[in-house]
């Protein structure tokens, strides 16, 4: 390549990278990690980044040092490479300056990891159990629980031969039959397990992702700060239905929240005398 050649693909190369930061700016959000609507999310988020800032700075200084060298000393311009090897102090440099790096990383990192874990002091608890291929939430100390299934309109369209196109159904395999009813403003612990095979719960804005385990319970918490729907899906590959099992947290204001909650013990209070002897029973099945 002639030295024209590659000036010339320099400044092609400085006008795409100059109209970057507008493709960047309109999808950045879509291509980062989300901030989610928890503290515990914001905490996630900030830990990527710092950590992300971190790699690119690292990257920077390492591709550019490859890079200079490879232009600067080229053959072409008659380098001759020097003949030394065990340089002391080159050693400890590079032992000790990455091993500093990474002691720095792991503060913020083990602050995240405990704060993660601290599922004391919190205000209620969700149990989430995985089916073959549907949630069940148990609303612990409530006596109320509901399973939650793929909508059925996405059910439908996702048929073979349906005739029906996806893109015309709304959230389509996004959408339950029942939402995860829940309150803003508190601290919600989450107990995760499975009745048949490993599940995994994940709803991206809350910030984690829990397995779901037979025979075994997986903590977590969540204090969502803003109302609204939240969606995900089960994420560790249970079967032949993995794709049609999502999740819909609606975040509610605690007055809503109390009286959805009350309105759902009236409609599973057992209804005869019979059934008051197995409360949740006749419900069950009903479901
Ligand atoms: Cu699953």
């Amino acid at each position: 390549m002639t030295t024209s050649a590659i000036r010339r693909g320099a400044r092609r190369m400085a006008a795409v990278l100059a109209m970057a930061p507008l493709v960047a700016s309109a999808d950045w959000d879509k291509l980062n990690l989300t901030r989610g609507v928890t503290p515990y999310s914001e905490e996630v988020y900030q830990l990527h980044m710092l950590i992300l800032w971190v790699c690119v700075i690292t990257g920077i200084g390492v591709f550019g040092a490859i890079f200079y060298s490879i232009l600067k000393f080229r053959k072409s311009k008659g380098a001759v490479a020097a003949q030394w090897h065990e340089n002391t102090l080159v050693e400890f440099l590079w032992t000790a300056v990455p091993a500093v790096i990474l002691v720095v990383m792991a503060i913020p990192a083990t602050k995240a990891l405990v704060m993660m874990e601290d599922v004391a002091h919190s205000d209620m608890t969700i149990k989430v159990t995985g089916y073959q291929w549907r949630w069940r939430y148990d609303y612990i100390n409530e006596g109320v629980f509901l399973y939650s299934g793929l909508a059925r309109t996405s059910d439908v369209a996702r048929q073979l031969n349906s005739g029906i196109d996806p893109k015309t159904v709304d959230n389509y395999l996004l959408e339950v039959d029942r939402e995860l009813v829940l309150p803003v403003g508190r601290k919600i612990r989450f107990l995760t397990t499975a009745s048949d095979v490993i599940h995994a719960w994940w709803v991206p804005a809350l910030g984690w992702k829990r397995d779901a385990i037979p025979g075994y319970i997986n903590e977590s918490w969540a204090l969502i700060k803003e109302p609204g729907v939240y969606r995900g899906q089960c994420a560790e590959l249970c079967g032949k239905d993995h794709g049609f099992m999502p999740i819909v947290v609606r975040a509610l204001p605690e007055a809503e929240y109390k009286a959805w909650l009350e309105k759902t013990k009236a409609e599973q209070a057992p209804k005869t005398a019979d059934s008051a002897s197995a409360p949740g029973v006749s419900v069950a099945t009903a479901q």
